[in-house]
Order: structure tokens, then C-alpha cells, then sequence
């Protein structure tokens, strides 16, 4: 896997050029642990000149463009990915750990986001607001201006897609901040940004340590947004950083979200989605469906089904595109095996075989299955982003909403039942920001504003609510007698 791009370049004010530390970082593929290319190590310096090249293009081009022509490009760029669809899914695979296939779906994502919002660039209106005779009164939705992005390492591409797409669909102009572990397919992507078109300075890209590069597009006053996706942790150092400069913030933090599935429910359709939410890019998902409660008298036959279909599954290195790969990093892989030493061997109810001819350096988990474990326990409390499901029994329904909403977490809930009045209920009583019924995931559709609730974070991404979020509203009250 070769870009066609130089990834020790960073890109500002659409020119390729080295950080200004010159220093760079290794990109190592999960699979492996060997070094396949290294990126810049941007510093304050480096997202100094984004700032000030984003600045520029508000001034300039960029900011003079109708949003006809800022959907028109947008256009250009998704036709553009999907071009060059199975260069960027390799290199998300080497680069991040997860088969091929999945890859493939994050591109299709990416275009799609470019899609979405290019359509829905020339449609955000204001209102005419009836008002005292005299006057005439509207409002305009105008960007924010500069818009910060720290993206994680899980799914790049997806969120450079759900956060950029919606962000450049209404005129802002954007330093995106990619995660150390994963910055190639945001790279590539401003590269092919460039080739549609879009003016120098709309879109910067400086990869960098999280405490240094993002730490400075936190705290940067021109800065108008940020988005951040990641950890509580961060995000809370994100969130204090832009109330120094009351700057609006979306977090999106993950989760621990439950699955839960009534004596009732067609076990043979939920069966798939209640294995694949766990095991999907090996777990590391934030709206993973990691805790299945489960209703105690199809417990056993549950668990039973989950441990067959969990001990089956193939884990391989990424290129392999088997249901499971590496996990990104060996540190992320030393979070897991920390979470799974706390699990004793009574609760450990199956785990898939890691074959022996895995490659030695790379960064494998065996799927597991975790079950006889008690609500409040850390596994069944804490995400683990890992290939881990844990399995939950409840006895009614007014016991399944307490468990369900007893984490501090609060991202997506899924409900499995052929009761429609259940169904309904649960609904409105998960505390979630999506909740899915006799689903889960929807196949990620760009469409459905997406975030949480408590530490899963706040603001919502994806859909048209995203337009909201990366616009500022003008009331304009004119007087004329
Ligand atoms: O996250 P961080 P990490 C969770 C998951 C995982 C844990 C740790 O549970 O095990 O977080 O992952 C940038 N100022 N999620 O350490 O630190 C960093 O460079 C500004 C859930 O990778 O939150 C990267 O770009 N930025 C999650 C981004 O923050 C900073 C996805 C995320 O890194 C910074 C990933 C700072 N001081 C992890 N420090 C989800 N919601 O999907 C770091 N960063």
C-alpha cells in the first residue's frame, strides 16, 4: 500500500508541505506491527498557518462561493472517493486493522456524507417571522466561520465525512486534527478535496500528537466550532478548552449501549446484529452494541446460540477481510486484555480461536463472550472497545429500562419484540440519543442525526440537524413603517 500522495506532507492553504518541526510519526499496520510509512508530527506552529489559511479562504474564494457551487463540489468529491474507492479502503485497512470489506463500506459512507450534504448544501432556509406591522423579519443561517475537527483512529473516514461534509456544505472553513494512529485516508482526502475543486484553505489537514496539535486547535481563539469525537477523557479537556473562548462544542464521547431482547423477539433475525455490533472493526465502535440484556426465560438459549456463532468466527490479519482483525494499536489492545483479566473463567461463556500462524507483532483479541455478570460490574459498565459482548439477563420490562439506562453512557439502545406497544414504550424510555427497533445500526445511515446523552457526549451529527450545528442563526428585524 503506497499513497499517492507524500504522507509526511501536512496540507495548508491547498499546498503540500513539511510540518514545521520537520519531525514526523510512524504509521504502523495493526496487523503486523511493522512501520509502513511515517506522517507529519504538526505542532502549534503547524495548525497556526491552517487557522490562518482557513481564515484566508473565508475572505476569499471559498467564502465568496454560492452553496450551489460549495454542493457542487461536494459532488465532484464523492464521485471522486467512490473513484478511488479501493485505494482508500486499503489504506484504512493497513492503516487501522479492519477487513477489507468493512473498509469498503466506510468509503461507500464517506461518498454518501459528500452526497448528502452536497444536496442539502443550497437547501437550509430561514423563516419569515410575523411580527408587529412595521417591520419585516427573517433569519439567516450563516457558518460559524473556522471549524476545528478532532477525528479518532476508528473509523476516519466516516467521520471526516459526518463532521467536514456538514461543516463545508455550509461555508465554514476547517482544520481537521486526524488521530496519530490513523491520519492516511485524511490525507488522501483533502488531496482528492483539492482535485474537486474546493478552494485553497476551505479544508486543512495537520496530523499530530493529540496533546500538542489538537491541544492547539483547541485552544485557538479564532477557532468558532469544534467537533471532537473520542474519549470522555479528551472530551472533556475539548469541552473546557472551548469555554475559554465560549465557542460552541459537539462531543461525541461512545458508550456502552444495550441490545435488549424480549422472550418475544425473532431471535433468528437478531442473532446477526447482536453478534456483528460487538465483533464490527473488532469492536472499537462507539455505538457498538456491547451489553445484550437479555429476558431471563430465553437466557440459556440465547447465550447458547451467541457462544456458538462467537466461538466460530475468523480472525485474521486485515487484508485477509475475515469477520475479525487486529485491533489498531498495541496500547489499545493492553485497554482490552485489561478489561478481560477482570472477567473470571465462570464468566467467560465463549471466545473465538486466534490461529497460530497470526502474525507475531500484530494486535489480536479473541472475540469473547462475557456472561454471569452483575449490571454494575466494570464490563458491564465501561466500554472496552474491544471484540467483547456481555450478555445480561432482566425479568420484565420495568427492569429492562433500569439496566438499560444504568450506565453513565447514553449513545444508541436497540429493542428486540414483536409487541408494538413495547416496542413504543421502550422507545421513548431508553435513554439514548438513537434507539433501534428490531435493528440496530440501520446500516449506519448518513441520514439519521446520530449522538448521545450524559457522557456519551452532546450536539448531533449526521442528517440535516448537523446543518444546524455547524450554523449560527441571524434575526434580521427590519423597520420600515
Ligand atoms: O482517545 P482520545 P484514544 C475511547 C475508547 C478508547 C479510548 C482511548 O474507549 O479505548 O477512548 O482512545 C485527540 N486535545 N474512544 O486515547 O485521546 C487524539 O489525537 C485535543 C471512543 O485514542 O480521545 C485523537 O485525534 N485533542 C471513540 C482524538 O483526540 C486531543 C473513538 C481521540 O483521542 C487531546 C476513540 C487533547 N489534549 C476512542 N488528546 C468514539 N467516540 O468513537 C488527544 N486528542
Amino acid at each position: 500500500m503506497t499513497p499517492w500522495f507524500d504522507p509526511k506532507l501536512i496540507f495548508v492553504g491547498g499546498q503540500w508541505r513539511p510540518c514545521a518541526s520537520g519531525e514526523t510519526l510512524p504509521v504502523t499496520d495493526p496487523s503486523t506491527g511493522a512501520e509502513i510509512a511515517r506522517i507529519a508530527k504538526g505542532g502549534a506552529a503547524d495548525i497556526d498557518a491552517a487557522v490562518c489559511a482557513a481564515e484566508e479562504a473565508l475572505a476569499g474564494e471559498w467564502g465568496a462561493l454560492s452553496a450551489a457551487e460549495r454542493g457542487r463540489i461536494l459532488f465532484r468529491l464523492g464521485h471522486l472517493v467512490l473513484e478511488h474507492g479501493d485505494a482508500l479502503a486499503e489504506m484504512e485497512t493497513t492503516d487501522v486493522g479492519k477487513p477489507l470489506k468493512q473498509a469498503k463500506n466506510d468509503v461507500v459512507a464517506l461518498a454518501r456524507y459528500c452526497e448528502f450534504y452536497g444536496g442539502a448544501a443550497d437547501k437550509l432556509m430561514g423563516q419569515t417571522i410575523p411580527f408587529s406591522e412595521g417591520f419585516t423579519v427573517y433569519t439567516l443561517r450563516e457558518p460559524h466561520g473556522v471549524t476545528g475537527h478532532i477525528i479518532p483512529w476508528n473509523y476516519p473516514m466516516q467521520i471526516i465525512g459526518r463532521s467536514i461534509g456538514a461543516a463545508l456544505a455550509t461555508g465554514n472553513a476547517c482544520v481537521l486534527k486526524p488521530a496519530e494512529e490513523a491520519c492516511l485516508t485524511a490525507l488522501a482526502f483533502a488531496d482528492l478535496a483539492a482535485q474537486a475543486g474546493l478552494p485553497a484553505g476551505a479544508l486543512n489537514v495537520v496530523p499530530g500528537l493529540g496533546a500538542v496539535a489538537g491541544a492547539a486547535l483547541t485552544s485557538d481563539a479564532r477557532v468558532r466550532h469544534l467537533s471532537f469525537t473520542g474519549s470522555v477523557a479528551t472530551g472533556r479537556r475539548v469541552q473546557i478548552a472551548a469555554a475559554e473562548h465560549i465557542v460552541p462544542v459537539t462531543l461525541e464521547l461512545g458508550g456502552k449501549s444495550p441490545q435488549v431482547v424480549f422472550a418475544d423477539a425473532d431471535l433468528d433475525k437478531a442473532l446477526p446484529f447482536l453478534v456483528n455490533a460487538g465483533i464490527q472493526n473488532a469492536g472499537q465502535t462507539c455505538s457498538a452494541g456491547s451489553r445484550i440484556l437479555v429476558q431471563r426465560e430465553i437466557h440459556d438459549d440465547l447465550a447458547a446460540r451467541m457462544a456458538d456463532a462467537i466461538g466460530k468466527l475468523r480472525v485474521a490479519p486485515a487484508m485477509e477481510d475475515a469477520d475479525v482483525g487486529p485491533l489498531v494499536s498495541a496500547r489499545q489492545k493492553g485497554i482490552v486484555d485489561g478489561f478481560l483479566a477482570q472477567a473470571g473463567a465462570d464468566q467467560v461463556l465463549a471466545q473465538a480461536p486466534l490461529p497460530d500462524d497470526l502474525p507475531e507483532g500484530g494486535n489480536y483479541v479473541a472475540p469473547t463472550l462475557i456472561g454471569n455478570i452483575a449490571p454494575d460490574h466494570p464490563l458491564a459498565q465501561e466500554e472496552i472497545f474491544g471484540p467483547v459482548q456481555v450478555l445480561i439477563p432482566f425479568e420484565d420490562e420495568e427492569d429492562a429500562v433500569r439496566i438499560s439506562n444504568g450506565t453513565k453512557y447514553g449513545l444508541v439502545a436497540s429493542v428486540w419484540s414483536a409487541d408494538g406497544g413495547r416496542q413504543m414504550r421502550l422507545a421513548k424510555r431508553l435513554q439514548a440519543g438513537q434507539v433501534f427497533v428490531n435493528n440496530y445500526g440501520a446500516a449506519g445511515g448518513v441520514e439519521l442525526p446520530f449522538g448521545g446523552v450524559g457522557q456519551s457526549g452532546h450536539g448531533r451529527e449526521k442528517g440535516f440537524e448537523a446543518l444546524y450545528a455547524f450554523t449560527t442563526l441571524k434575526t434580521v428585524a427590519a423597520h420600515h413603517g
